[in-house]
């Protein structure tokens, strides 16, 4: 890929207007000690946050809506829908020319991609989180938040899809993965690492946009269908789909050893379980899982996730479904894209 490198230090910066949208999570979290492991998330207010971001000095307009206050352990399907139904107004508004939703980092990567995959890509959308609340010593959420707004007014944000911000990286949503429990550097990107550096002061892309004015990819549903993630482990029963099946899933995704390989039992299962009606993407359980089509694919009617890892396919299977494309062909083509 050629380096196409832009170094904006402010330039890009033109006091833009964009929208924050408040889930909670441990970048609005308290300790109530600066040394204690133990937090509350989602304790800090958007309107907190935003006057402590004034005095950064931040050329940029901020407007905060306090969407929840919750740990994104906790976010679903309904909070997702009011969500994206707020994000999708606050695009088509003329006036708003970015968008940064703070959320949590245990499921940032899931609702990251989710709305990557239902939103326009013209104005930016981007995820923040911290690893540290906001008041323990090193706390990280401050900077992260204003290397988001760095992000969102910069001119060249546009065209990449939804973007997750974490430490000095920027991630794309279909990229970012959380990899550590605990530590700043906490997120990577797979198989794509940062796709751009940022800091208060400046931001770098490693390349150009790849999704210029790109419209939704998919419908927002009303409802998300079921979809179970199995994971596979050594000795694991062909039962285990089975009851799967039974128990509504309308999907399966395999979260395999290896190359997305399963027991013969479980195969066999699975296949049985496409023949009935209900597709399977056999994705990894390894943390860099690569998962490429393999010739039994086609005689069981699997999926390969490819470069997806098993809560992100999970995620685009439902999408698929709800959106009504069940023939494999069409399914497959949707995992491979970029
Ligand atoms: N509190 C967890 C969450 O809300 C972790 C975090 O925010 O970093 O996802």
């Amino acid at each position: 890929m050629a380096n196409y490198c832009t170094d904006r230090y402010g330039a890009g910066m033109t006091g833009r207007h964009i929208k924050i949208f408040a889930t909670g999570g441990t970048i609005a979290g308290k300790a109530g000690s600066a040394t204690s492991r133990e937090y509350i998330p989602g304790q800090i207010g958007v309107d907190e946050l935003l006057a402590e971001v004034a005095r950064l000095g931040l050329p940029a307009t901020l407007v905060g809506t306090q969407f929840a206050s919750i740990g994104s352990e906790d976010i679903g399907p309904a909070l997702w829908h009011k969500l994206h139904d707020a994000v999708s107004a606050a695009m088509a508004d003329d006036a708003c020319q970015g968008i940064i939703i703070t959320h949590g980092t245990d499921t940032a990567e899931e609702t990251a991609f989710l709305f990557d995959q239902t939103l326009p890509t013209a104005k930016p959308v981007i995820l923040v989180g911290a690893m540290r609340p906001a008041d323990a010593v090193g706390s990280d959420g401050m900077r992260n938040f204003a290397n988001a707004v760095r992000a969102a007014g910069d001119a060249d944000t546009a065209g990449r899809g939804v973007l997750l911000v974490m430490s000095d990286d920027i991630f794309a949503a279909r990229d970012a993965r959380k990899a550590r429990t605990e530590g700043l550097n906490a997120f990577r990107g797979f198989p794509r690492g940062p796709v751009g550096h940022v800091t208060p002061a400046s931001i770098e892309w490693f390349g150009p946009p790849w999704r210029v004015d790109e419209t939704a990819r998919l419908e927002f549903p009303q409802e998300l269908p079921k979809v179970s993630i199995l994971y596979a482990y050594a000795g694991m029963p062909g039962g285990d789909v089975k009851d799967a099946v039974r128990g509504g899933a309308k999907g399966l995704v395999l979260a395999g050893f290896g190359q997305g390989n399963a027991p013969a039992a479980v195969r066999e299962a699975l296949a049985q379980a496409v023949q009935a009606g209900v597709p399977v993407v056999r994705a990894s359980r390894v943390d860099q899982g690569l998962v490429d089509r393999e010739p039994d694919d086609d005689d069981n009617g699997f999926i390969a996730a490819r470069a997806l890892g098993p809560a992100k396919s999970r995620i685009l299977l439902q999408l698929l479904l709800a959106n009504g494309i069940t023939d494999p062909l069409r399914q497959q083509e949707a995992f491979d894209r970029r």
